[in-house]
């Protein structure tokens, strides 16, 4: 048996049976080790940042970790802002890299790269291996350090010698690490400044948090002491009729400052203190007061849903029904305004269907226009790195079989990485993506005031689209996805309600 050989076996028995991939002469042995290897479910993107991306989908969508192959430091380096995404979600990723037989790397051939210094930055675990008998202890070890609490990028680098030798060892699956549990005093502290009243204390969860048990509990606290519960950033959210409703701290710092305003007591779980996403002359960093005192009741590392069980043990808090979110929004109907475009949205996801968001500007209301449509989950670019939704939505979609993927999807950061079309077309995934077709940096514009520059002609032609136009429809058909192009809320709804019917991609380009 070679090192690929026990790579691929090991992966299997650890669990990890799908690898997105992209691969270079460095990864042959790999790739032809697949074939003899039944089991693994392989996937090509023809970008690496699509092949980082949908791992990031895939894991969210799955609940377990893909694996990545990606080609020596440049092809890592193409996928690194997908891996950042992916950092910031917490999600776990084997990212495996071929490089650069052992004994040839001395001799500087073009394609090498400091490999690991490029995997640091998005990596909590990185290791090169260094003999083929080890290659298969090493993919456990990389399995086992990617579902570390509360989940990460674990990167092997494998010099294609230890792929190509013969003397392969199939390790077993390591054991899941426990999830560390937060201290008593952590939850005292929650529970003594709950007990004084909700007024004025806002419980922030985030990440595992925010799973339906975690919501639950937060309903619970919420019902029994009258705090306010937010959400901080989470990789896969559970949304709609029956959910909780949880706000967010809106993006624009002005208005985050508003929503925060009142705010004494912040207890975080599994949530970050608010931080503005840059700074701006002359405006605050974090949207809560100077004066409100931080508390954590779980830290990121720690695991939230005990933690919540304690504290609504801590204060008594019963049972409650599910909430009661409303009525379901009627289908928009007329002109495109983010209004008609969020109750179209509302009424038509179907229930168990994951929503890819990244919509950036045009999305700004859907939170209350989806808050009772059927239940599904929600998955956000969280790193703030553009490009990451069309391939995490074609990752979700081969994570998540039978699950319709509905990505919105601005027309800016759809271009990043628009060769995941072709993965959904080529994998005959069910992923309907609606391009909000603006034909502009839109959310640029704003920023282009709040840092107070002055717009000149060239930095405006720096956030527009147009001149010429993308065409939407030719990209997708282009790459084997069918696609239409409307530009009223009716047209919306008749599309999006029959690509829902049928199997298979379907892109709309909606003009906004
Ligand atoms: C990797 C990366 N490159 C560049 C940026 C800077 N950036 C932030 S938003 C944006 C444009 C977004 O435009 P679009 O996706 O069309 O959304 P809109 O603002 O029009 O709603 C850019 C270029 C970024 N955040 N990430």
């Amino acid at each position: 048996m070679n090192g690929a050989e026990s790579l691929v076996h090991t992966l299997l028995k650890s669990g990890v049976d799908t690898c997105f991939c992209n691969p270079g002469t460095s990864e042959m042995h790999f790739v032809a080790a697949l074939d003899r290897i039944a089991g693994m479910r392989c996937v090509l993107g023809l970008f690496e940042g699509v092949v980082t991306g949908a791992a990031d989908g895939y894991a969210r969508a799955a609940g377990k970790p893909a694996a990545t192959l990606l080609h020596c430091g440049p092809g890592l380096g193409n996928g690194l802002a997908n891996l950042h995404n992916a950092r910031r979600a917490s999600t776990p990723i084997v990212n495996i890299v071929g490089d650069q037989a052992t004994y040839h790397r001395p001799f500087d051939p073009p394609l090498t790269a400091d490999t690991e210094g490029f995997a640091r930055g998005v990596s909590g675990w990185v290791r090169t291996a260094s003999d083929v008998a080890s290659v298969g202890a090493d993919a456990a070890a990389a399995v086992q350090a990617a579902q570390i609490a509360p989940g990460q990028v674990a990167t092997l680098i494998l010099p294609s010698d230890t792929s190509w030798n013969d003397g392969g060892v199939v390790a077993e699956a390591l054991p899941r690490l426990p999830t560390p549990l937060a201290a008593p005093s952590q939850v005292d502290e929650a529970a003594a400044i709950l007990r004084r009243g909700g007024d004025g204390v806002v419980l922030m969860i985030g990440h595992a948090g925010l799973s339906e048990a975690g919501q639950a509990l937060a309903h619970r606290i919420a019902g029994a002491t009258g705090c306010r519960v937010m959400a901080d950033a989470g990789g896969k959210v559970p949304r709609g009729q029956g959910r909780l409703m949880m706000d967010r701290v809106p993006y624009v710092v002005d208005v985050a400052v508003a929503a925060m305003a009142g705010t004494k007591h912040l207890i975080l779980c599994s949530a970050k203190k608010p931080v503005t996403f840059f700074a701006y002359p002359g405006k605050p960093q974090t949207s809560i007061p100077e004066s409100a005192e931080v508390h954590v009741l779980a830290r990121r590392e720690q695991d939230p849903i005990e933690a919540l069980t304690r504290l609504a043990e801590a204060l008594h808090a019963p049972p409650l029904p599910p909430p009661d979110n409303g009525a379901k929004p009627e289908v928009g109907r007329g002109p495109v305004t983010p209004e008609s475009f969020g109750a179209t949205i509302g009424a038509l996801i179907p229930g168990g269907a994951l929503v890819v968001d990244e919509s950036i500007t045009y999305g700004r209301s859907l939170g209350r226009f989806t808050q009772a449509a059927a239940p599904h989950d929600w998955m956000s670019v969280l790193g703030g790195a553009i490009g990451g939704g069309m391939p995490m939505a074609t990752g979700a979609a081969v994570g998540a079989p039978g699950r319709r993927v509905i990505n919105l999807q601005a027309d800016g950061s759809a271009m990043y990485t628009v060769q995941a079309l072709w993965t959904q077309a080529r994998e005959r995934l069910d992923v309907t993506t609606i391009i909000l077709s603006n034909r502009k940096y839109q959310i640029l514009l704003g920023e282009l005031a709040n840092v107070g520059a002055n717009p000149g002609r060239t930095a405006l032609e720096m956030m527009d689209l147009g001149n010429p136009d993308l065409n939407w429809p030719h990209l997708a058909e282009g790459m084997g996805v069918e696609a239409a192009r409307t530009d009223t809320a009716d047209g919306l709804a008749d599309l999006l309600a029959s690509s829902l019917r049928r199997p298979g991609p379907f892109l709309i380009e909606l003009l906004i």
